[in-house]
């Protein structure tokens, strides 16, 4: 039988308003995560979350690099943007929004733990040469489509959404539920695009709720 999982993808109080990296309108996400959450909770649907979990020195955060932030070099043989440090682990900044409803959360799943490579991916480093526990999780429930959300569209998202469709996973992505740091005007709607293109079906909350 097919399972359902819902990933809330990075909907921490860095990206959030007054954080290291907010993303604009960041915390419009929480609403949205919990009306998701008490509708799994109706179905005992399946809740899980990612969170971005960077050691104090990590080789993406500017400061390490003598750069500017947002600005961009190599790290390890690959593009990397320099961000500001965030999400460090054990930090406020990296705590789950305290307005999201987190009693329904099973399991939460740690990326960027090594200072050598980003993770934007829930699944695999930017580099894909290691993996995160969460492809064997969902196998063991054997869940095999992935509702999707959270921050930051252009980033996590995008790059969760893009892996779980090659690893085969059915992916609908809750629009609204997401909100970009747009570095470029226009990096949301992109990263939407390349979705959809991907074969991810996008929703709006509203849509969500009424189709099922
Ligand atoms: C993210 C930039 C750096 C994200 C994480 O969660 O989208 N973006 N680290
Ligand atoms: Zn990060």
């Amino acid at each position: 039988m097919a399972r359902r999982a819902l990933l809330l993808v990075d909907i921490q109080n860095d990206f959030c308003a007054g954080g290291a990296l907010a993303v604009a309108e960041g915390d419009a996400t929480v609403e949205v995560a919990n009306q998701l959450i008490e509708w799994c909770e109706a179905r005992g649907e399946i809740v899980i979350a990612s969170q971005d979990w960077h050691p104090q020195h990590h080789g993406s955060f500017a400061r390490v690099q003598g750069a500017e932030p947002f600005t961009t070099g190599m790290l390890d043989g690959l593009e990397q943007t320099w961000w500001p440090d965030h999400c460090v682990q054990n930090t406020t900044g990296a705590e789950l929004h305290p307005l999201l409803k987190q009693g329904s959360i099973s399991a939460c799943f740690h990326k960027g733990e090594n200072a050598l490579i980003d993770s934007y991916s829930a699944f695999f480093d930017n580099g894909h040469r290691q993996e995160t526990q969460l492809h064997a999780w969902l196998q063991h429930v054997q869940a095999d489509q992935l509702i999707i959300m959270g921050l930051a569209t252009d980033y996590c998202v995008k790059y969760t959404v893009l892996d779980a469709l090659k690893l085969g996973y059915q992916v609908a992505v809750i629009v609204d539920g997401c909100r970009g740091v747009e570095m470029q005007a226009g990096d949301s709607t992109r990263a939407f695009q390349d979705m959809s293109c991907a074969g991810a079906t996008l929703y709006t909350l509203e849509d969500w709720l009424e189709s099922e």
